[in-house]
């Protein structure tokens, strides 16, 4: 279960951060009125869940820091084994590194220590995926394998596993988190470009997709739908992004009560609803 989350709403700026959608994708640039509107409705859903926010205050110096999970790990809470814990990234973007030195400060109020990811590692907290004592640990364009590795290392010694999930030859996922959900209950959301993506890379190199997720229950979704993929199990509801109708419905048909959220700003900046929070 989750207390708390860190939340950090957009800068003014927030439309020079990076973003690979641009204005030719026919979403257009985002406003930053209606971003902040749609963050203060994300940051209203968390506290409806039960989480305590720690609101921290916009940062021009990064146009992107708003989107806060990148710059961190940090465990959920679960009934298990495994010890809680706090690892600083180091974002893949060079334009993002300098956001952890706050978020390094912040969590050192809530973290007796907190550990981190160095050079020549690198690591976006978006391609983190904790599925109870297991963590999927995306490679990526911001992720790489050093990085990898060094999360892994450093998550082994708490008693959690990692399995490394390539993602580099899967077109169009930013992070594997863009593409991938855990929703409790040994269930994982996944996109079908995911899905089929690992299945073909399976065949060059010889291994089968379905042993990456093994022994859980998959969530497919449809391309159309694959936005919403990026959902967040947040205590008693799933929030996922507005207008993905057949996707909500699955889930509620599973038992799931969903929030939907307008995230169409963030959308615009290649953002997700899970980036939007550090949850703990
Ligand atoms: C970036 O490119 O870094 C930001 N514009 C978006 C980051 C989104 N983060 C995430 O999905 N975890």
């Amino acid at each position: 279960m989750f207390i708390r989350a860190i939340v950090r709403p957009p800068a003014p700026n927030f439309s020079e951060g990076l973003t690979t959608v641009g204005p030719e994708a026919g979403l257009g640039r985002p406003q930053f009125e209606l971003a902040v509107e749609q963050h203060a409705a994300y940051c209203a859903a968390l506290e409806k869940c039960g989480l305590t926010l720690t609101r921290l205050d916009p940062d021009p110096n990064y146009p992107d820091s708003t989107f806060v999970e990148d710059t961190a790990i940090l465990t959920e809470r679960f009934n298990g084994t495994a010890k809680d814990c706090a690892v600083i990234t180091r974002p893949g973007a060079p334009s993002r590194r300098g956001e952890v030195m706050h978020m390094r400060a912040v969590l050192a109020d809530f973290y007796p220590e907190v550990l981190s990811v160095n050079e020549p590692g690198t690591v976006d907290g978006g391609d983190v995926c904790q599925a109870g004592i297991n963590f999927f640990i995306g490679l990526s364009e911001r992720t790489n394998e050093a990085g990898a590795q060094q999360l892994a290392d450093l998550l082994a010694p708490l008693g959690y596993t990692s399995s490394f999930v390539d993602i580099r030859k899967i077109d169009g996922l930013l992070h594997l988190k863009s593409g991938l959900a855990y929703l409790g209950d040994n269930r994982l959301v996944l996109t079908e470009e995911l899905y089929d993506g690992l299945a073909s890379d399976s065949q060059t190199n010889g291994l089968r997709y379905d042993h990456v997720f093994t022994d859980f229950a998959l969530v497919r979704v449809d391309s159309e739908q694959a936005y919403a993929a990026n959902c967040i199990r947040v205590n008693d509801y799933v929030l996922l992004a507005a207008g993905y109708q057949s996707f909500e419905e699955s889930l509620q048909e599973r038992g799931y009560q969903t929030i939907a959220l307008e995230m169409s700003e963030f959308q615009k900046m290649d953002g997700g609803l899970s980036c939007l929070s550090l949850r703990f």
